[in-house]
């Protein structure tokens, strides 16, 4: 029966769980939802109002890892996302739990700075992100009229520094992980790597059947994209769509 993933065409946490379906080479079907006009259904569907939200068999399942987890136990034929070794699967749940803590509420705001640099990156990106029932490029302009100024106080700018910080940290030694063993832990795809992959979407924009910015591949933040270092998280990030996902 096909899965149906309800998502925020944008969402990060939303892509993690796409390329889990994608991993574990499930039939799914993607519905995208609008932030604020829809809350009132995905609350009526899933009891809270937090994307991405699958619909499995009459189960309905909110929560990235929750659903790692239930795909993990529906599918047992299916290529598996945890090891099987308790010590390992340990290791790869402890990491996904610290890029969602790290990664999940920061990227969305990185983002957003970068894109309010540029007025048509902007534009692209709130349209994108508010999907098909959006608001219209003009309200998206204004509000990154207001916004753009907002990042210049100093105290909403240390925050996004810091933000910036945390992220190239982490970055880094995902960079660290990948030299040492291919992937993120040890030398086969994890749950850990679907989240690094998924939760870095605005980041860098990845070349996806399901992109909801088909015109901007391979652009996010500057910073991050084109410092060297970060240059082996982003390519192995590729490869990993090239290889594993859609
Ligand atoms: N812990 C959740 C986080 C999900 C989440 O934060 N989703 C964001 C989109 S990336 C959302 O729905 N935000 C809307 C809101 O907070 O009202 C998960 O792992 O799925």
């Amino acid at each position: 029966m096909t899965i149906v993933l309800h998502r925020f065409p944008l969402s990060h946490f939303s892509e993690k769980v796409r390329l889990m379906l994608d991993f574990k080479g499930l039939d799914y079907r993607v519905v995208n939802h609008s932030p604020g006009p829809d809350m009132l259904a995905i609350m009526r569907l899933s009891g809270q109002r937090k994307l991405p939200v699958i619909e499995h068999e009459g189960s309905v399942i909110h929560d990235s890892t929750a659903i790692a987890l239930h795909l993990e136990h529906a599918f047992p034929h299916a290529r598996p996302m945890l090891p099987a070794d308790f010590v390992q699967r340990r290791a790869v749940l402890d990491l996904e739990e610290r890029l969602d803590a790290v990664l999940g509420p920061r990227v969305a705001g990185i983002a957003s700075d970068e894109a309010l640099r540029d007025g048509a990156v902007w534009t692209d990106l709130g349209s994108a992100a508010l999907g098909a029932h959006g608001l219209t490029c003009a309200v998206v302009r204004a509000v990154g009229w207001v916004a753009r100024p907002a990042t210049f106080f100093p105290g909403v700018r240390r925050q996004l520094d810091e933000a910036r910080t945390a992220v190239r940290v982490l970055l880094v030694e995902l960079c660290e992980r990948i030299a040492a063993d291919g992937y993120l832990c040890g030398k086969t795809p994890t749950l850990a790597d679907l989240t690094a992959a998924g939760l870095t979407l605005t980041l860098k924009i990845p070349h996806t059947k399901y992109n909801a910015l088909p015109n901007r591949v391979g652009e996010g933040v500057r910073e991050f994209i084109n410092d060297p270092v970060l240059g082996r998280f982003f390519d192995w990030r590729d490869r990993l769509y090239a290889g594993h996902l859609k």
